[in-house]
C-alpha cells in the first residue's frame, strides 16, 4: 500500500475477448502486475473470457487499463470502456498493447480513450498511474499519447525499450488458474522481444530492437515453471527465438547439464535452419525441442523477395530435408493474395507444398492464409494503392477479424474468381491440418468433443472421409472452382470452432 492511506491504490486491467473455449493466459496485462504492485498499487485483472466485467466494483479505481490487439478484442474493450464511462465518467481509460501502439492517434480520438500507452508498459504504466494517483500532470511521462479536456492530442516522446533480464516471470498465482488449463498444457514463455528482420507483411513497428533473456535466466525460470505447473510442453512465445544461435546453444547445454526434462517448441526461420550443423540440431532435440514453426510464406522466389523475407525456395527445401533426417517435427505456414502475386506464383507455392510432403510426409502445413494487411507493417501503406481502405476508427477496427475477414474489404485487388480459387485452397489446407490434429486425439478426447456419443464420432469420421476424397481429387487436378462443399466446410468451421 502507499504510505499515504488516503490515496487510491485500486486499478483494473482489462484483457478483452480472449478465447472463451480455450482461454489463453492474459500475458499482456499479467506483465504489468509486478511493476504496479512494486510501485504500491493493487491492480486486478479482468479477463472477459473467464469472468463478467460487470461483477467488479470500479468506483475507487485510479484508472482502467485496456489491452488490445488488432482484432475483435477492441470491440469488447470498447464495451467495457463504455460501461465504465457511463457509470464513472471521471475514471481515466488507458489503452495499451499492439493496436494502440501502432495507431495511437486514431485510438486516442475515440471517446472511450483518454490515454494511450505506447510499446512496453512495465515502466510507463506505473509512472503514469503514480502521477494520476497524486493528481499530477502527465505531460512529461515518456511513451504516452494523451488528450486534454479540449480534445487536443499530445504525443510524448518514446520511452527506451527495457532489457529482458529485468522482466521476471509473471505472477500467475494472481489468476484463478482453474480457468486456464493451458497452463498445464502449452505454457507460453517469452524469452525475447523484437526481431531484427523486416518482413514487409509483419507488424514490425511494434517489434523494434531484438532483446533477450540470458540463457541462465531462461533455464532457471523454465525449471521453476516445470516444477510448479508441470506443463506438457513449453511454447517459446517469441517472434524470433533463434536470433542468437549462441544463446540458444548455451540454453540447450544449460538444460542438458542441469538434467531438466521438458519438451519445447519455438518459431524459427528457414534461412537460419538451412545453415544449422547436425550437432546443433541434435543438441536442440536433446534439450527437448520437439517442434519448430516456420513461415514459408510462398513457393515463388519472386514473392519471397517482394515480401523481403530474405529467404528462397531452395532454403525451404533444404531445411525440410534436414528436419526429416533429424526426425524433428516442423510446422510451416504459407500466405497468398498479395497484390503482385500471379497465377504462376500460386502454382509455385502449391508445387512446393507437394515437394515438401514428398520429402517429409509428416510435416504439418499449418495453413495457406489469405494475406491480411496489418497496421504497422510496410505493406499496409503500399496496399492502399491497390484499393485497400483501412478502417478509420478504433470502433471500426473492432469489427476486423483477421481470421474470418477475408472480405473484399481487406484484399479488394483480388478478383472474384481468384478469390474463390484462393479461399478453396485455403480451406482445404486448413482442413488437412485440423484433421491431422483431430486424428492425433485419443478416442476419449474425440468423444468428449461430441457429447460422449460414439455415433456422432462415427458420423464425423464419415464427414471427414467425404472431404478427404474431395481434397484428393481437387488437389491432383488443381481444380478449385465451384467449391460448394468447401464453402460449407468453412461455414461450419467458423460457426462451430471459431478462430482455429
Ligand atoms: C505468442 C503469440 C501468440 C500466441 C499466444 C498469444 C497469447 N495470448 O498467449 C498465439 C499463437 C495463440 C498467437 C495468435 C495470434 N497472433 Co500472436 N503473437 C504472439 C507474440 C509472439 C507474443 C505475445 C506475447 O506473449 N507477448 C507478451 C506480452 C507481455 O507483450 P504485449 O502483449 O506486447 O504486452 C506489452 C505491451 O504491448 C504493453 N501492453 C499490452 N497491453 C497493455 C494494456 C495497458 C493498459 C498498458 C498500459 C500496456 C499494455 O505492455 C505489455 C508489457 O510490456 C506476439 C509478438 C510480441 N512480441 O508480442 C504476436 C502477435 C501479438 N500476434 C499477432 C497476430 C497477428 C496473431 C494472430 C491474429 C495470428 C493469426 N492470424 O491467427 C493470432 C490471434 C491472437 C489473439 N487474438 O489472441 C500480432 C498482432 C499484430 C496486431 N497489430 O495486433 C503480433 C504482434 C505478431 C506480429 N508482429 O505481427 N499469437
Ligand atoms: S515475420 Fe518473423 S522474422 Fe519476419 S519480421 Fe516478423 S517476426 Fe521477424
Amino acid at each position: 500500500m502507499k504510505d499515504n492511506g488516503k490515496k487510491k491504490s485500486d486499478l483494473f486491467l482489462i484483457y478483452p475477448c480472449n478465447h472463451r473455449r480455450w482461454p489463453l493466459l492474459p500475458n499482456s496485462v499479467l506483465a504489468l502486475m509486478d511493476p504496479l504492485m512494486k510501485a504500491g498499487f493493487s491492480p486486478k485483472i479482468v479477463d472477459t473470457a473467464v469472468e463478467d466485467y460487470r461483477s467488479f466494483d470500479y468506483r475507487e479505481a485510479i484508472c482502467i487499463g485496456i489491452s488490445a490487439l488488432t482484432d475483435q478484442s477492441i470491440l469488447q474493450g470498447i464495451e467495457v470502456a463504455r460501461y465504465i464511462k457511463n457509470r464513472y465518467p471521471k475514471i481515466p481509460i488507458v489503452w495499451g498493447g499492439h493496436h494502440p501502439t501502432v495507431l495511437p492517434e486514431q485510438t486516442i480520438r475515440s471517446p472511450v480513450a483518454d490515454i494511450v500507452c505506447r510499446n512496453e508498459g512495465e515502466l510507463t504504466f506505473p509512472e503514469l498511474v503514480e502521477r494520476m494517483a497524486d493528481h499530477q500532470l502527465i505531460d512529461d511521462v515518456p511513451g504516452i499519447t494523451w488528450k486534454d479536456c479540449h480534445g487536443k492530442v499530445f504525443h510524448n516522446p518514446d520511452r527506451d525499450l527495457i532489457e529482458m533480464d529485468s522482466v521476471s516471470l509473471y505472477p500467475y498465482h494472481l489468476l484463478d488458474l482453474k480457468k486456464y488449463p493451458v497452463i498445464h498444457e502449452r505454457f507460453p514463455y517469452q524469452s525475447s522481444r523484437g526481431c531484427p528482420c523486416r518482413c514487409r507483411f509483419c507488424s514490425f513497428d511494434v517489434l523494434k530492437r531484438w532483446r533477450a533473456k540470458s540463457h541462465s535466466k531462461m533455464v532457471d525460470e523454465i525449471g521453476w515453471v516445470m516444477e510448479t505447473f508441470h506443463p506438457q510442453d513449453i511454447e517459446m512465445a517469441d517472434d524470433n527465438f533463434f536470433v542468437s544461435k549462441k544463446r540458444v546453444r548455451d540454453f540447450c547445454e544449460g538444460v542438458v547439464n542441469k538434467g531438466l526434462s521438458f519438451r519445447w517448441s519455438a518459431n524459427c526461420r528457414f534461412d537460419y535452419f538451412s545453415e544449422y550443423e547436425d550437432d546443433f540440431i541434435e543438441l536442440l532435440k536433446e534439450s527437448g525441442c520437439y517442434l519448430l514453426c516456420f513461415g514459408g510464406e510462398s513457393g515463388s522466389d519472386r514473392i519471397l523477395d517482394y515480401l523481403d523475407k530474405k529467404l528462397n525456395r531452395q532454403q525451404i527445401l533444404e531445411s525440410v530435408g534436414k528436419a526429416k533426417r533429424h526426425h524433428l517435427q516442423i510446422q510451416i505456414s504459407f500466405m497468398c493474395g498479395f497484390p503482385d502475386e500471379t497465377q504462376e506464383d500460386i502454382l509455385a507455392t502449391l508445387s512446393l507444398l507437394d515437394e515438401i510432403r514428398r520429402i517429409y510426409p509428416s510435416v504439418e502445413i499449418n495453413g495457406f492464409f489469405i494475406y491480411t494487411p496489418y497496421p504497422g507493417s510496410a505493406l499496409f501503406d503500399e496496399v492502399q494503392k491497390f484499393g485497400f481502405r483501412p478502417q478509420k476508427s478504433l470502433e471500426e477496427w473492432g469489427r476486423f477479424d483477421p481470421n474470418l475477414d477475408h472480405s473484399t474489404r481487406t484484399t479488394p485487388w483480388i478478383l472474384k474468381k481468384e478469390r474463390t480459387f484462393l479461399e478453396t485452397i485455403s480451406a482445404m489446407v486448413r482442413f488437412e491440418f485440423l484433421l491431422k490434429k483431430y486424428q492425433e486425439m485419443s478416442n476419449l478426447q474425440k468423444r468428449a468433443w461430441f457429447f460422449n456419443s460414439v455415433f456422432i464420432v462415427k458420423l464425423f469420421d464419415l464427414f471427414n472421409l467425404f472431404f478427404k476424397t474431395s481434397y484428393k481429387v481437387r488437389w491432383k487436378r488443381r481444380w478449385f472452382n465451384f467449391p460448394l462443399e468447401w464453402k460449407t466446410w468453412t461455414f461450419m468451421r467458423d460457426r462451430f470452432l471459431g478462430r482455429v
